[in-house]
């Protein structure tokens, strides 16, 4: 019989690369989707029609035992969260809510569904939990690399939240012996990035001005540095990180970072544009408490999991430009369209 697999957040970046990857792996994938009328989910139907939708929302506790209880999964992947940092500082008490509480109400599920009480500490053993914990947790970073033993400063709520979800997942680990881990990924992009991400906000910015759409593209600190690499490469890492003998947490990056200046640099020299002549800086897009730099050591990975990233910088940023010009060429409308390449 086919694994089922249960990913929340399937109408996002990762969850879209997660669901084709276990597709391909020969998974019945269902997908937690909220809203009565949610026009992401029909975008991602028409991605992937393979995919069995459920509903469900992170806030709300008896949808989510409701959903694991109808699907019975093998292994749950929580990606669904309010992902967007700034966003955190303006909606914090929501972001602790869906990013942070929202782990807790996926673990309860589970614990539930598995009929694992809270007396006992005997391996749970059936479903496997993944948490999308996140580079945001080391914020204000304490060495350079960071690896999985590096300590947290988170910098915004967003970071909290996280925080909170990974030490929760830790201790349905050790608390109830459920098989439950964290992969700490550092940024991924993709085409399907958001806009509102900077990579994705510089390569549609570069698609627009190459295409006489626009003349200019406000941004906001250009020195942070980011370990950015392929959301379809980190997604495998998902995957490996349930099929391991033991429960453990990993660190999932490239190990290089570039700074957002060369970020830019890059995609406007792939469009055979000179970044100077179009790029404002604008101070209203900096942010209360900034993450100066994030860095990945993801020697374990890569050693336990046999896990390598394939995409290099260059190739990920001229792979989201040229999807970009052809989106924008088409016609395409990336804040509201139902067509992801
Ligand atoms: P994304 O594109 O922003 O997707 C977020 C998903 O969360 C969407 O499917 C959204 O569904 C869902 N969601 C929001 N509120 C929800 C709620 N109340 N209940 C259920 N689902 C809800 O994020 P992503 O880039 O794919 O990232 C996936 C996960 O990895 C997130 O947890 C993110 O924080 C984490 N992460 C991402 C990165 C990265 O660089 N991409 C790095 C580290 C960690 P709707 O369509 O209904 O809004
Ligand atoms: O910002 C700077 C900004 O919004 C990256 C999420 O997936 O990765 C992501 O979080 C950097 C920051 O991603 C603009 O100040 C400059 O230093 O693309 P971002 P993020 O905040 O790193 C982590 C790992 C996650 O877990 C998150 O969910 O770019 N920056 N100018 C800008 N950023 C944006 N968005 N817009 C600008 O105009």
């Amino acid at each position: 019989m086919a694994r089922r697999a249960l990913i929340t957040g399937i109408t996002g970046q990762d969850g879209s690369y997660l669901a084709e990857h276990l597709l391909a792996q020969g998974y019945e994938v269902w997908g937690l989707a909220r809203g009565q009328a949610n026009p992401r989910v029909s975008r991602m139907r028409k991605l992937l029609a393979d995919v069995q939708v459920v509903r469900g929302d992170l806030l709300d506790q008896g949808s989510l035992i409701s959903a694991v209880e109808r699907v019975q999964p093998d292994e749950v992947y929580n990606l669904g969260a309010i992902s967007f940092v700034p966003m955190s500082w303006e909606q914090a008490e929501l972001t602790a809510e869906v990013t942070g509480m929202g782990v807790l109400r996926m673990l309860e599920a589970i614990r539930v569904c598995s009929g694992v009480s809270r007396g006992s500490n005997t391996r749970s053993g059936q479903m496997r939990f993944y948490q999308a914990s996140s580079s945001e947790m080391f914020g204000q970073v304490a060495e350079t690399p960071q690896t999985e033993r590096t300590g947290f400063h988170p910098r915004s709520p967003y970071g909290v939240a996280k925080a909170y979800g990974h030490f929760l997942t830790q201790n349905y680990r050790e608390s109830y012996g459920m098989y439950a881990v964290s992969g700490i990924l550092f940024n991924h992009e993709s085409p399907r990035r958001g806009a509102e991400f900077v990579t994705r906000k510089v390569t549609l910015g570069v698609a627009r001005i190459k295409l006489g759409l626009a003349s200019e593209l406000r941004l906001g600190n250009l020195e942070a540095r980011r370990d950015w690499g392929f959301a379809g490469d980190y997604v495998r890492a998902m995957h490996l990180m349930l099929q391991a003998a033991a429960p453990e947490d990993y660190v999932i990056g490239t190990g290089r970072m570039k700074s957002v200046r060369e970020l830019v640099e890059a995609a406007f020299t792939a469009a055979g544009l000179d970044w100077e002549q179009y790029v404002i800086r604008d101070q209203t897009l900096h942010r209360p408490a900034e993450v100066d730099l994030l860095c990945a050591d993801p020697k374990k990975a890569r050693v336990q999991l046999g896990w390598e990233p394939t995409v290099s910088f260059d190739d990920l940023v001229a792979m989201m430009v040229e999807s970009d010009i052809r989106l924008l060429s088409n016609g395409g409308d990336p804040d509201q369209d139902s067509s992801w390449p």
